[in-house]
């Protein structure tokens, strides 16, 4: 049997396994890719509220990714909670040492309403990392911020996608909270179509979007089509959840089959 293909998330730890690194984790192990996890926070929450938060230092970011990337051959990476511009800095310089292809998640906020980023956090995003990037995938909020626009509606999301565009190669705003539609900006822009689920179940969506782009950008697939395939995941994991995106993906019977029939 072929090796599985290795990816990597660097990300906080949210304890109540909805979102952050474990999300990431379930996501990539349900496509068939194997994940490792460079832990960049230790928080305290569940759905409702994050109690408490515990950046980890520099250093030991370094450490966990030399350590885990001298011993593995690793194409793909995303990032999640960063928290902080030292930690940006930080990831920075390893994406270019070690030449990973990144998807970046631009998370500020948690699901719940609680802080998950530092002062000058979307700054440092902008200036070190987003240009380092093959992919960042904000959701309206996050893209609000980063272009510095308001956005109500789908022609809105495209202005702030191709602001976002002047900082990084290829730009996906999610849908999940306007009409469902994701807008892609990659030289031009393509909207995807989607439908809006009303649910709670959202604790970790943004995770799970990003991971499954990942985990299908690692395994060869172009970026058109990962981003098509995390839509449908997403949407799926949302439908089938409860209490978060993942708690109930294990139904799923194949997700390669999945995978194949969805896209
Ligand atoms: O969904 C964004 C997110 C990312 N990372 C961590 C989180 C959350 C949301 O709660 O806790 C660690």
């Amino acid at each position: 049997m072929d090796k599985r293909t290795i990816a990597m998330t660097i990300a906080g730890f949210d304890p109540s396994g909805g979102a952050g690194i474990l999300n990431d984790i379930k996501t990539f192990e349900s496509l068939g890719v194997y994940g490792t996890a460079v832990i960049t926070a230790l928080t305290a929450q569940n759905v409702h509220d994050v109690a408490g938060l515990l950046p980890v230092d520099t250093e030991f970011i370094e450490k966990q990714m030399d350590t885990v990337l001298e011993g593995e051959d690793i194409g793909y990476a995303k990032t999640g909670m960063l928290y902080s511009p030292e930690i940006v800095k930080t990831i920075a310089s390893k994406v270019q040492e070690y030449k990973l292809k990144l998807v970046v998640d631009p998370v500020m906020v948690a699901g719940s309403g609680g802080s998950l980023s530092k002062k000058d956090f979307a700054e440092s995003l902008k200036k070190d990392l987003l240009p380092l990037a093959v992919l960042t995938t904000p959701n309206i909020h996050e893209a609000g911020i980063l272009s510095g626009m308001k956005i109500e509606n789908e022609e809105d999301a495209v202005e702030a996608a191709l602001e976002i565009g002047k900082y990084c190669d290829k730009v996906v705003v999610t849908g999940g909270h306007l009409k469902g539609s994701d807008i892609f900006y990659n030289s031009s822009i393509q909207v995807f179509e989607g439908e809006l689920l009303e649910s709670d179940n959202t604790h970790g969506s943004g995770c799970t979007y990003s991971s499954a782009v990942t985990a299908m950008l690692s395994k060869g697939w172009d970026t058109g089509s990962s981003i098509k395939f995390a839509g449908k995941f997403v949407k799926e994991s949302i439908r089938h959840g409860s209490r978060g995106t993942l708690n109930q993906m294990w139904k799923f019977e194949d997700p390669v089959q999945f995978n194949l029939k969805s896209v």
